[in-house]
């Protein structure tokens, strides 16, 4: 594909790109730095269609945030609360149980679980959580906690994380989404979440999960305090650890909101940098298969733009956000299915129902008649 470009030194990267060669950091800190942005989105794009041509994939899932208490209270976090704080809720296992029941006509394929640290749960009410949503949903897939939440369970239960991981997988476990790595730096760690387990920890138990057989997605937290460097580095820490473990499945930039948290005076991020995260992730994660849009950050119109831009997911229906809309997210907290597969044929895509592993859910309903 001829690309004319207004940014000479994109024509680099996309020879690079066209030659499959690793692109290096300062490639990286140019993808950001240029103002070609429609030039950066056909490079991105380019090998996006090359992965999955014309297709855009969704899921049918729930999120449930079991608790907003959490005792890390990292600066950029809106939701959560302290124990006796106004607005500070824990579910019940009964609680989880309904709200599962209260949707089960639903074709939900994956629950997404995660919550705060909360001291008052026992190790055991975890597995009783993941015992219990395989119960009310056997066929949907568990996408559960994030190695922050497993750090402090390992510490609760008084296991090792290998143990940890055995007993949740035991229970239930499938899959781990992406969060807890926010920017993989020390620098940003001390200032925005220092009770929080830092990245050398991060990276550790994520290889532990992915030795232990379970993918997990990655995120990126941006619009904050770092810097595009400490943005580049985190790509490339991730992409280090996949060409080692090869258990991520997709990575998921994330638009910081600043509302109601102790950054309320940064400003939103603008569309022109939530879509470089976009194609940044995509050329720079040369070894990870999916780059999501998640419409619930960046708001459906500009997720829409994104799959143009290096993306090839928007995530799920998700019914009930709860994380970015404490923080001022003005974006739905659920959608349909038909508003999704909608999104996703304006923007010129073919949508494509998935499961948690990206098998399309028509050929799975196809093979099993
Ligand atoms: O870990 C917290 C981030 C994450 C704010 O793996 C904030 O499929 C923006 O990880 N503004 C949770 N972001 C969300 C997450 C996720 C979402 C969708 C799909 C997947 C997946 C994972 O949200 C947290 C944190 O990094 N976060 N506060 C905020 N004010
Ligand atoms: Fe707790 Fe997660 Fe919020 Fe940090 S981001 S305060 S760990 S819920």
């Amino acid at each position: 594909m001829d690309i004319s470009f207004i940014d000479k030194r994109l024509e680099g990267i996309y020879s690079k790109v066209l030659n499959n060669s690793r692109l290096s950091k300062e490639d990286g800190i140019y993808i950001y730095e240029t103002h070609d942005l429609i030039g950066l989105g056909q490079v991105a794009n380019h090998v996006r269609r090359s992965l999955h041509g014309n297709k855009a994939f969704y899921i049918y899932n729930q999120h449930l945030n079991y608790t907003n208490v959490c005792k890390n209270r990292c600066r950029f976090c809106a939701y959560a609360r302290d124990r006796k704080e106004k607005g500070a809720y824990t579910w019940s296992i009964e609680e989880i149980e309904k709200r599962l029941l209260d949707r089960i006509d639903e074709p939900v394929n994956e629950l997404h679980i995660v919550g705060g640290l909360n001291e008052d749960l026992s190790f055991d009410y975890f597995i009783d959580l993941l015992k219990t949503v395989k119960k009310v949903r056997p066929n949907a897939t568990i996408k559960a906690f994030t190695s922050v939440e497993i750090d402090y369970l390992s510490k609760l239960a008084g296991l090792s994380i290998e143990q940890t991981i055995q007993q949740l997988k035991h229970a239930g476990l499938e899959m781990m989404p992406g969060g807890g790595a926010e920017i993989l730096n020390s620098r940003i760690h001390k200032e925005l979440f220092p009770r929080k387990i830092g990245h050398e920890r991060w990276l550790e138990i994520v290889k532990a999960v992915h030795k232990a057989g379970i993918k997990t997605n990655a995120t990126m937290l941006y619009g904050h305090i770092e810097t595009i460097e400490e943005r580049v580095d985190h790509l490339i820490t991730l992409r280090q650890l996949q060409d080692e473990t090869n258990g991520f499945s997709a990575f998921i930039p994330l638009a910081f909101h600043s509302e109601n948290t102790k950054l309320a005076h940064i400003p939103p991020t603008t569309a022109v940098d939530d879509l470089k995260n976009v194609a940044a992730a995509r050329l720079m994660l040369d070894n990870f298969d999916h780059i999501k849009a998640y419409w619930v950050m960046i708001g459906e119109k500009l997720a829409q733009v994104a799959l143009s831009f290096g993306a090839d997911d928007l995530d799920g229906t998700i019914i009930e956000e709860r994380i970015t809309h404490m923080a001022g997210a003005k974006s739905a907290v659920g959608l349909t299915k038909e508003q999704m597969e909608d999104m996703i044929t304006k923007a010129g895509f073919e949508p494509v129902e998935r499961d948690s592993f990206y098998h399309p859910i028509k050929e799975l309903k196809d093979q099993n008649g």
